[in-house]
């Protein structure tokens, strides 16, 4: 008899990959079923995920009465959280998520658990940056899941592609060319993952060893890429000039929304003062991808992949 996974979040951006790739994978798909858990089981990619061979069930982190049924017969559950976004919203909320889908996880008798995580900022720059809630408190939920009785791992996300194509894409300069806009230098570098496309292969790569891996972190990026790197590659790509440009920390709140501005400018800071996985991002980076489970998107292959959406207005 299969296993049943379940994989929560499952119409976002990493879910989806799990439960994409599991489906897919033609060993992974004998030794696991699939229940993928949306918030909402009637809109198009849930059905879609249904297409493919996954059990789609209703269930909400904020609606912890909804998450036992959801559970119902785990063997492995894949948890991620959703950062909290509006001004209005304690950020705490996070931590409240991830508790009540480990919590409930435990007590439908799950075996394993995988938790989305991500570097705890605050502890890595010995407490000079402590703003970056949606890094910390998933780095809190980490440390939470390790103290319950289940076995757990970690999969860690590098720094979205798709980031580039929706809060960091190019902004038309006035004379035909572009301009992507950050606060930090332009040697800074992010250990660059597509997310939707190559998550699932990381997570596979726990499935299908999940002794090895307990308690271990598997952290994904294809490799690390500087933002003058980055635009260099997206102007080589579309034909277009692209450039980057270091401005003003105060500048760049503006840019960005009201609820997140703080967060996500001190966010940089962290990646050009301490690098993404703190000291030995650039090891950690080489044996990322020796781990993931079949080749990884390049940004290069990315930026091919996405054109319009770099250049939605053009
Ligand atoms: C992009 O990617 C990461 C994963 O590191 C995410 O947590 C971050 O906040 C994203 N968004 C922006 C606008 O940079």
């Amino acid at each position: 008899m299969s296993k049943l996974l379940v994989v929560f979040g499952a119409t976002g951006q990493q879910g989806g990959s799990v439960v994409e790739h599991v489906l897919g994978d033609p060993e992974l798909s004998k030794i696991y079923r699939v229940r993928a858990v949306t918030r909402d089981p009637t809109k198009p990619a849930a059905k879609a995920l249904q297409a493919k061979g996954a059990e789609v069930v209703k269930g909400d982190a904020e609606d912890p009465s909804s998450l036992l049924p959801a559970l119902k017969g785990a063997h492995t559950v894949f948890v991620v959280t959703l950062q909290v976004i509006p001004e209005n919203v304690p950020k705490f909320q996070e931590f409240l998520q991830g508790k009540a889908m480990a919590d409930a996880a435990v007590a439908a008798g799950a075996e394993y658990l995988i938790f989305s995580t991500l570097p705890n900022v605050a502890a890595i720059s010995s407490r000079k940056i402590t703003n970056v809630e949606h890094f910390d408190l998933k780095a809190e939920v980490e440390l939470y899941i390790r103290s319950l009785p289940i076995k757990s791992a970690f999969y860690v996300p590098g720094f979205f592609m798709q980031n580039f194509t929706t809060v960091f894409v190019p902004q038309p300069a006035g004379d035909g060319s572009f301009v992507i806009a950050n606060a930090v230098t332009p040697q800074t570098l992010l250990p660059l993952i597509d997310t939707v496309a190559d998550t699932g292969k990381f997570v596979a790569a726990i499935l299908a060893a999940p002794d090895a891996f307990e308690g271990k972190y598997v952290r994904s990026a294809e490799r690390l890429v500087s933002f003058e790197e980055a635009v260099k590659t997206i102007s080589q790509v579309s034909g277009k000039k692209v450039q980057y440009a270091q401005i003003p920390e105060s500048t760049l709140r503006q840019y960005l929304p009201p609820g997140i501005a703080d967060e996500i400018v001190a966010m940089f800071i962290y990646y050009q003062d301490f690098g993404y996985f703190g000291q030995k991002t650039k090891d950690v980076v080489k044996e990322a991808a020796e781990v993931a489970r079949g080749k990884l998107t390049t940004f290069e292959e990315f930026v091919e992949k996405n054109l319009p959406k770099f250049f939605p207005s053009a």
